[in-house]
């Protein structure tokens, strides 16, 4: 039997289960790896080597299944999803890999006969940056979900050499430094030097007129760069399935270096190289507020055309007519970063395989769908029209005629609202002109979701109402959800193990097994151990802190926990001044009986975003105010976590006993950090938005502390003129918090240090209406407290938010995805 058919390879699969492996095999895998992948002694290697050995050790498993799923998926003739991502933040690799391939415990042996422990060697890894926050972390998360449920799917991305910037807390401010993760070595993934596409900027467009009679569209001039493919692999949970996440590098293409070289002009050639290759350079690391750059754009448009050159090439393998494109590819956006792959493919489809328009735009609006992630005015991506035109001449026509032909039907279909047509376009006019990136993407897509209930009836009712009105079937939800294996298997074993021992391993891959967990919430015995369970990971998180921060906490402390991106409508501030409340009520009162609480807070701000930046500044001010105050011992501690990253999450998520998810209503599309917290055991404090309004439908209110404005509340208070300085002026508790900063309580060296922060609330408008909410919130939060001193009935709380957190797996939103997006089955 051929041992190259996807049978026999099948075949293989079963009789070379990795989980049969015996440990030495493993570990003479490590030594083998040592000296000739590393060309390191094998007698003593050192941790940072054994750390790259065992991942090479892993890469090879992943490759073999990955080559069987690539066939399996080839022989079923399947259709396939492409997921088109700026970003993916993948976290650490190596435990992910071990628990999907079931290894772990051969690992732990592997290691200890080499003298390391898996903690040790696991802590050598460093992990790719290569997203911002949420909506990389998403992406990553549904790409674990993607292999779980065996989807034909591919990720596409770039692979930066520079990932997000790592930050530093230097005198309470935060300080950015480049974050180089590729300094040690690749040992995930495979780069395929020999396998490049060209991608090609600038130049100009000529028009001329074929044989045929028809009018032709060639681009001419511009400059060429490379895109290098290389995979990192992606395992199913023990299932042999591997996918692919493909991220492109940019090298500079040899022709060109050539043409110089032969010139003579040596130095010229390699700026050359070395400006090509910038395109892939680094991250842009803001969340939720587009660059602009040109930089920025080359990056979309260099992921995005040697994406479609992958997607073509294998459908032209199928050999079927591209009418057929639809019903083989689904091309997903995530969020309108990589919209121009709309463009890209009309001009593929019209101008080089030379198809009529109205049969290439019926392909394309069946081939692309989009999800929306925000609704932040600042965050809807826009193009100036003239970069657009500089980068991407063709497109920008492309995109004209898109418009003209779109604006013509709504004409037709509203020919009473001829303002409409202004407010729908996909330019923006105006003494500047835009391109608007989202518009584009609806416009061009089948489906537009939105990623929770709440964000979703936003996108119908408000921000793109009009579109709505066009294409209502086009809209629908798909609620965001978080992959259990890492966020619960992985970062928290021992909670994971006592689950398991009372329900099975099931919930792995089924979360809602979690509902039988209920039945145990009433038992002593259970709510003794789970909480056991807790304390220890505090004690673990407290001596991280104490290692890094020099800060002792108490475990039995509240751990009331804020990690995020810093952003004002995610509200810091808003914490923070209840922080300070607390302070207040301690220094009038030693003996007010105050709940004992440590406050972490962790997360990045833009690099250019002062606000944000301000605010941390702020927290760090008032952490070392409060910390060094004997008055208060142990009675209230604040800790800033530098360098919030998905490492960082995995320790925080299972020490949490309160959430922090207090967005300004309205304005966080889901969140996903709230649904990790929850399912490791946390209780949520949060405002009525994103997902938490879902998470609150499935636990329960008695198990979530809701507080604050509803989103349309936000909104009249907003038309009505809102006046902060009324809150201001009623609440002496706020106003003393609000004097004290502004006053230089918190920065005696500077009193004037913090004027801003409070300026944005008293005279600027409060746009995220921090103040409207505190009494709210420090009414709710004094309801946590309580809540806390009856530990019996916290241990039920906390018990029941994992039972009821199976709605928010990744595999059920993957799993919809499949079903109502892409119209695909697992392989
Ligand atoms: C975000 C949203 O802000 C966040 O609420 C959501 O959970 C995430 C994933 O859908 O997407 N949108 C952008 S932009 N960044 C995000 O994190």
């Amino acid at each position: 039997m051929d041992s190259t058919t996807p049978e026999a390879l099948a075949g293989m699969r079963e009789t070379a289960s990795p989980a049969t492996l015996p440990a030495d095999t493993l570990k003479a895998d490590i030594l083998w790896h040592v000296l000739y992948s590393l060309g390191r002694d094998n007698e003593r290697p050192d941790r940072q080597t054994v750390f790259r050995a065992l991942a090479l050790a892993l890469r090879d498993r992943l490759v073999e299944k990955w080559i069987a799923s690539q066939r399996a998926i080839y022989a079923k003739s399947s259709k396939r999803v492409y997921y088109l991502s700026l970003e993916f933040l993948p976290g650490p690799f190596l435990r992910q890999n071990l628990i999907a391939l079931g290894l772990e415990k051969e690992a732990r042996d592997a290691l200890t006969e080499l003298g390391f422990t898996l903690d040790d060697v696991a802590g050598e890894e460093w992990e790719p940056g290569l997203g911002n926050g949420g909506l990389g972390r998403l992406a990553s998360c549904y790409l674990d979900s993607m292999a779980a449920l065996r989807l034909p799917a591919y990720g596409y991305g770039i692979r930066y050499a520079f990932g997000i910037f790592h930050q530093l807390i230097r005198d309470g401010q935060q300080v950015e430094r480049a974050d180089n993760w590729l300094r040690g070595g690749q040992h995930w993934e495979f780069e395929r030097t020999h396998y490049m596409h060209p991608v090609r900027f600038y130049g100009s467009v000529r028009e001329w007129v074929d044989e045929q009679g028809r009018l032709r569209h060639t681009l001419e001039g511009g400059s060429t760069v490379m895109a290098m493919a290389c995979d990192m692999f992606i395992p199913g949970y023990r299932n042999d399935y591997v996918l692919n996440m493909r991220l492109w590098a940019a090298k500079s293409s040899r022709e060109f270096e050539f043409s110089f070289f032969n010139t003579g002009d040596y130095i010229g050639a390699v700026e050359k190289k070395i400006r090509d290759e910038n395109i892939s350079m680094v991250l842009y690391p803001n969340d939720e507020a587009p660059e602009g750059k040109e930089l920025r754009l080359k990056q979309q448009f260099f992921l995005v055309s040697a994406t479609m050159q992958d997607i073509v090439r294998r459908f032209r393998k199928k050999g079927v007519a591209w009418d057929q494109f639809p019903r083989k590819n689904v091309i997903h956006l995530n969020e309108t970063h990589p919209a121009v792959a709309i463009p890209e493919l009309m001009r593929l489809l019209v101008d080089e395989e030379l198809l009529p328009w109205e049969e290439a735009w019926y392909i394309c609006v069946r081939t692309f769908a989009y999800t929306n992630h925000t609704v932040l005015p600042e965050a809807l991506e826009v193009w100036p029209e003239e970069l657009f035109r500089k980068v991407l001449p063709r497109h920008l026509q492309i995109i004209y005629e898109i418009n003209r032909r779109f604006l013509h039907d709504v004409r037709r279909q509203f020919p009473h609202d001829p303002g409409l047509l202004a407010r729908v376009s996909l330019i923006h006019e105006g003494e500047q002109r835009f391109v608007r990136m989202s518009h584009l993407a609806i416009v061009g897509s089948f489906s537009v979701n939105g990623v929770s209930a709440h964000h979703s009836n936003i996108i119908k009712e408000s921000i793109f109402n009009e579109f709505y009105k066009i294409f209502p079937e086009r809209f629908n939800n798909k609620t965001n959800g978080i992959t259990p294996r890492r966020w619960l298997r992985q970062c928290n074993p021992t909670l994971a193990w006592l689950i398991t021992e009372h329900i099975g391993t099931e919930w792995l891959t089924d979360l809602e097994q979690l509902k039988k967990l209920e039945p145990y919430a009433e038992s002593a015995g259970f709510q003794k151990a789970w909480m056991e369970v807790r304390l220890r990971n505090k004690q673990k998180l407290a001596e991280y802190i104490h290692a890094k921060n020099g800060i002792t906490i108490l475990p039995e402390s509240l751990y009331d926990v804020h990690v995020k991106r810093f952003h004002e409508y995610k509200r810091q501030l808003l914490n923070i001044l209840h922080v300070i409340t607390l302070y207040n009520r301690i220094r009038r009162d030693p003996d007010a009986g105050i709940v004992p609480r440590t406050f972490i807070f962790g997360g990045k701000a833009a690099p250019g975003y002062y606000m944000a930046k301000h605010i941390i500044q702020l927290i760090n001010a008032v952490g070392y105010t409060i910390n060094t105050d004997p008055r208060v011992g142990d009675m209230l501690k604040v800790v800033f976590l530098q360098n919030y990253c998905v490492t960082l999450a995995e320790r925080i998520m299972p020490a949490t006993d309160l959430s922090e998810q207090i967005s300004t209503a309205g304005m966080e599309a889901s969140g996903t950090g709230n649904m990790k917290f929850a399912l490791n055991g946390a209780i949520t404090i949060g405002t009525h938005d994103g997902a938490n309004i879902e998470m609150l439908e499935h636990v329960g209110d008695e198990n979530l502390f809701l507080f604050g404005l509803l989103s349309h509340e936000v909104e009249d208070l907003r038309r009505q003129g809102y006046n902060p300085r009324t809150f201001y002026e009623t609440d002496s508790e706020l106003r003393e918090v609000l004097d004290m900063i502004s006053g230089g309580y918190f920065s005696p060296g500077d009193p004037h240090m913090f004027r801003d922060i409070v300026e944005s609330l008293l005279n600027h408008g409060d746009r995220y209406m921090v103040l409207a909410d505190f009494r709210s919130y420090a009414y709710r939060q004094q309801d946590a407290a309580r809540a806390y001193l009856d530990q019996p009935g916290w241990a039920r709380r906390s018990m029941l938010n994992t039972a009821r957190m199976g709605f928010f797996s990744s595999d059920r939103s993957m799993g919809e995805y499949a079903r109502d997006i892409w119209g695909v089955e697992g392989v």
